[in-house]
């Protein structure tokens, strides 16, 4: 490995602290050569009125901040009504996803269905087979939590190598909301249900993919909800409005849009989506099936390529964010060399379960190139593995569940590119 990238020794940082006050003088200097904005005429902000209360009714982020939007990889799928966009994770900090900006799959495109043409059916092994409509669903004790949701494919195209260059791109199949909503079993007790162990709940939804797929009891009893807000606000429709289903910690493919009905059944309905999709093929062509729960898994979101440094040597603020589906996180360690040596990140608030973590890890930069790394640990003591490690397992055939220790090096201008290191 270059000398350059090994972990910065205290006369590193001494010299990166020469270093930084030359920057800060550079930087002073760079200022000075446009016209000082406290010097000229009145600024327009201050010599005119602004926008009035009136004008705007429902908010849109200032156009300054338009590059802050999903997009999508054209070659990814075929066609936009059977695909997805990614998060632009690089630009937001703390955890909350905005509905605005937040990711989008769909096998067969975002519907527009009204409130009250809505109506959510339980059938199967019940009493009492129920169809309620939406007016129904909120007249039930509802709850609030923040869940993170990630499809199983997010970071699967790096499997084979690093591909992507974005941290949008990499690890945007994620969002992170408040929902509220109704648990699950509250519903399933309404209508009766067999709530026996060994009984399962086939949901589906009313697009015309349906995206149909099985949950064991238990969990269907744990903490799912049938949610119609998020982060206060209705659903957007690209989200399921009005209805959707929440599965803390377990695939986004099973957060089913559009919730239109609920069957209780005795064994897993092997379904498209839990049998030729969402199913984890070896190296040896065996699949791996049942992979609900997204491993713990971090990404250092700045700097990173879509964010790289701005300034020269000194204070760096290095973020990210971590997220386990078994619950808690309860560590993340950044490395600056390549997962030689690793420090131990702040936690901007102790871990929600089975929602996002914002880590930061404040440094004094030197200047000298970096190979950035992050690697999360959960309640559970699952450590993060590196891409080597879940290659040994599970080959290069995968495409879900990759939840690999992401590096992005950072040269000394502070540029940043995917890579790998071994
Ligand atoms: N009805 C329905 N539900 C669905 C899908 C769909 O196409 N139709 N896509 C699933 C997949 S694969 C994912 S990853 C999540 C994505 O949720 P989002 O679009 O709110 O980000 O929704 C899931 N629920
Ligand atoms: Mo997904």
């Amino acid at each position: 490995m270059d000398d350059a990238l090994k972990a910065p020794s205290r006369r590193a940082f001494l010299k990166g602290s020469a270093a930084m006050a030359a920057g800060t003088v550079a930087g002073a200097a760079a200022a000075q050569t446009g016209p000082d904005p406290l010097i000229t005429d009145l600024q327009d902000w201050a010599s005119y009125t602004g926008v009035g209360v009136d004008e705007v009714p429902y908010g849109m982020p200032i156009e300054f901040e338009s590059h802050v939007v999903r997009r999508n990889v054209e070659w990814l799928t075929a066609s936009p009504i059977s695909s997805i966009n990614f998060t632009p994770i690089h630009a937001l900090d703390g955890t909350i996803t905005p509905q605005g900006c937040a990711f989008e799959r769909h096998h067969s495109g975002a519907i527009e269905l009204r409130k009250e043409d809505y109506r959510l059916m339980i059938n199967g092994l019940v009493d009492t087979p129920l169809v309620f409509s939406y007016d129904d669903i909120e007249r039930f004790p509802r709850e609030n939590h923040v869940y993170f949701c990630e499809c199983a494919a997010n970071t699967g195209m790096e499997w084979a190598g690093a591909q992507l260059n974005g941290v949008q791109f990499t690890h945007g199949m994620i969002h992170n909301m408040e929902y509220t909503g109704v648990p699950l079993r509250t519903l399933l007790a309404e209508a009766g249900a067999d709530m026996s162990a060994d009984k399962w709940v086939y949901v589906e939804g009313a697009d015309a993919s349906s995206n149909g797929r099985s949950i064991p009891m238990e969990k269907a009893l744990d903490d799912v909800l049938v949610a119609f807000k998020a982060n206060g606000e209705a659903l957007r429709m690209e989200h399921g409005y009005p209805v959707r289903l929440v599965v803390p910690g377990w695939e986004g493919n099973m957060w089913v849009k559009w919730l239109r009905r609920i069957e209780v059944v005795d064994r897993a309905v092997e379904s498209r989506e839990e049998t030729s999709k969402y199913t984890d093929v070896y190296e040896d062509g065996i699949a791996r099936k049942w992979t609900w729960v997204m491993d713990a898994k971090s990404v250092i979101t700045s700097p990173s390529p879509q964010m790289p440094i701005k300034h020269g040597p000194g204070p760096l603020v290095i973020s990210g964010l971590a997220w386990s589906g078994h619950g808690q996180i309860t560590r993340v360690d950044v490395s600056r060399d390549g997962g030689i040596t690793w420090e131990t990140a702040r936690l901007g608030k102790q871990g929600d379960t089975k929602a996002l973590t914002r880590f930061y890890l404040d440094i004094e930069w030197d200047g000298a190139p970096m190979l950035l790394q992050s690697r999360a640990m959960d309640e559970t003591g699952y450590v993060q593995p590196t891409k080597d490690q879940l290659r040994d397992k599970r080959g290069e055939n995968a495409v879900y569940h990759n939840n690999c220790i992401q590096t992005w090096y950072v040269n000394a201008e502070g540029v940043a590119e995917n890579v790998e290191v071994s």
